[in-house]
């Protein structure tokens, strides 16, 4: 390593004093103006990281749902996973040292992961649509060069697209072609084949409306849709035109709002899908003939799409294992509909998509989804090879069918991380197949009323929790609070736990009825508010 190089580019993406940021659960997120010196750090950790793992990694400058003036940046891992957890450490460890530490952080950080530093390294590059996006991704490939790595930079992807390229890469172009055109190729290949059957039995063309969030998701969805535009027909909204990133519209504000996008013009009974910044999440919803707005989220994605796996699943006569994964966020009433009318085993996760598609890795069919929308269906190398073996050699016709279908359904799905544009093509492809409206879908269970809230604290860091974070264990008298306020209301759970990419704490609430899910919701954040150190204005009742 050429430190003194380090130390003079270094200098021109100078760290502001006193900041120190926390690699969370979705890598660095804060203000964009703050964050010049951590891309070109980040630019240094990803070359060190190539070169232990001899593999292509992935640096995304990308802040998803947050507002358009933040900013942030993630890892991605040579199989398009979410970055090691030791090296989320070297990488708070390399965003906070101060400028004349730099050179020996980075020395320790080569030294305890035992790089080896001649080895080469590559990086590939991706941004979002943020005004501040472009020159950050420059400041990474600062970082890159100067420590003679080689990369390839996307310019705009969605972040699972980058993602993709990753996994392609690593794989020697086995899981697909690392480009955009590879990408569209193979998605748009297993919906066409996917969808075959339902369009012979003239369904005609499909529409379906889809919020982008102003953000990249319109860029890269208005380039593919000619790829499958015979089986499905999609309308943008919110295409960046005119609008402002996540403002008043994207899968967060549908999701956390529960009400439609501004921007979209919905007719009733008509379905309709936001996108997030990144996109990366998708929420469905639609009004019903009474005007009443109602929300498909990523539990019922979860839902519908365990459901329709079981049936080819039993059909090729395999005994594949299939697993859901959730978080603490998933409805109640899905988790119930999961376990005891579907009979598929359930767990439960800490948030963040890394712990989901860890736990997803243990079954051969691993469905993971967080209520926010987040989510995909990993298939084991044995599993996708069983079932391309059987899609060839099968002889009964049902049965070849059924593998053919679950091999296209493996293509489909992004096998690196949750992605928006792939769940849409799947769901799409389900409804269409099973001839089903999204009233229909909806309809699998009804969810529990519930409410989300922040609340602010000096530091969020005095809550911590256990039990796939369900419980919280400080500071003290904080659970017992919680355990008394929920015993007053019927069907009713809430849980607190501090962000991970926001300064604040989280309370979800649900209940019998949206009044007490509102009430109690708001009983638990005065509680935070009280026994974990609030700032600021006390929590009100009422939304
Ligand atoms: P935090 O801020 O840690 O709650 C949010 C989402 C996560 C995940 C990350 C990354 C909720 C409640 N939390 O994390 O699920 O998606 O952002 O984007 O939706
Ligand atoms: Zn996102």
């Amino acid at each position: 390593m050429d430190l003194d190089a380090v130390t003079k580019q270094s200098a021109l993406h100078a760290k502001p004093d006193g900041l120190t940021l926390q690699y969370g659960t979705a890598g660095f997120r804060t203000k964009a103006e703050h964050l010049d010196h951590v891309m070109f750090r980040m630019g240094l950790l990803a070359v060190l990281r190539s070169k232990q793992t001899k593999s292509t990694i992935g640096v995304m400058v990308t802040a998803s749902h947050n507002p358009e003036e933040d900013n942030g940046v993630k890892l991605v891992d040579p199989l398009g996973e979410m970055l090691a957890p030791s090296w989320e450490e070297h990488a708070t460890c390399l965003a906070n040292a101060e400028e004349q530490d730099l050179p020996r952080v980075l020395v320790d950080i080569g030294e305890k992961a035992a790089v080896n530093l001649h080895q080469d390294a590559f990086v590939v590059i991706g941004r979002d649509t943020r005004p501040s996006s472009e020159k950050l991704s420059q400041c990474v490939i600062d970082g890159v060069t100067v420590l003679g790595g080689q990369f390839h930079d996307y310019g705009l992807l969605t972040t699972p697209q980058l993602h993709y390229m990753v996994y392609c890469r690593n794989t020697s172009g086995q899981y697909g072609k690392a480009t955009i055109e590879g990408y569209y190729q193979k998605l748009s290949t297993a919906f066409v084949e996917l969808t075959k059957q339902a369009f012979c039995s003239g369904d005609g063309q499909r529409t379906l409306k889809v919020d982008c969030a102003n953000g990249i998701g319109a860029l890269k969805l208005r380039e593919m849709k000619h790829y499958f535009s015979q089986g499905l027909s999609v309308q943008l909204f919110n295409d960046g035109t005119k609008g402002k990133l996540n403002h008043l519209c994207g899968a967060d504000f549908v999701k956390s709002h529960q009400k439609p996008p501004q921007g979209i013009e919905m007719k009733s009974n008509e379905r309709c899908c936001s996108f997030d910044g990144d996109a990366d999440r998708i929420i469905y919803y639609y009004h019903d003939a009474d005007g009443q707005f109602h929300l498909v989220d990523g539990d019922k994605i979860a839902a519908l799409i365990s459901s329709f796996l079981k049936e080819p699943l039993l059909e090729i006569g395999d005994s594949l294992s299939l697993g859901v994964v959730q978080t603490a966020y998933a409805n109640g009433s899905s988790t119930r509909y999961l376990e005891e009318v579907m009979k598929v085993p359930v767990y439960c996760t800490k948030t963040g998509v890394k712990h989901l598609h860890h736990k997803a890795q243990e079954f051969d069919i691993g469905v993971y989804f967080e209520a926010n929308g987040h989510g995909t269906v990993l298939f084991s190398k044995a599993a996708e090879m069983k079932i391309k073996q059987l899609a060839k050699e099968l002889e009964e016709d049902k049965k070849r069918k059924a593998a053919k279908m679950l091999e296209n359904v493996i293509d489909l799905f992004n096998q690196a991380t949750g992605d928006a544009i792939s769940d849409m093509l799947v769901i799409e492809a389900i409804l269409a197949l099973k001839g089903l409206t999204v009233q229909q879908w909806d309809a699998l269970y009804t969810d529990l009323p519930n409410r989300q809230l922040k609340v602010k604290v000096a530091d969020r860091q005095v809550i911590s929790t256990t039990d796939a974070e369900r419980q919280a264990v400080k500071p003290p008298g904080l659970q017992e609070a919680i355990n008394e306020l929920v015993k007053k209301y019927r069907l009713s759970r809430a849980f607190v736990r501090p962000s991970g990419t926001e300064d604040i704490v989280r309370v979800y609430a649900e209940a019998d009825s949206q009044e007490n899910a509102d009430s109690l919701a708001y009983e638990v954040s005065l509680a935070v508010f009280q026994l974990a150190g609030g700032i600021g204005e006390r929590p009100q009742p009422g939304f």
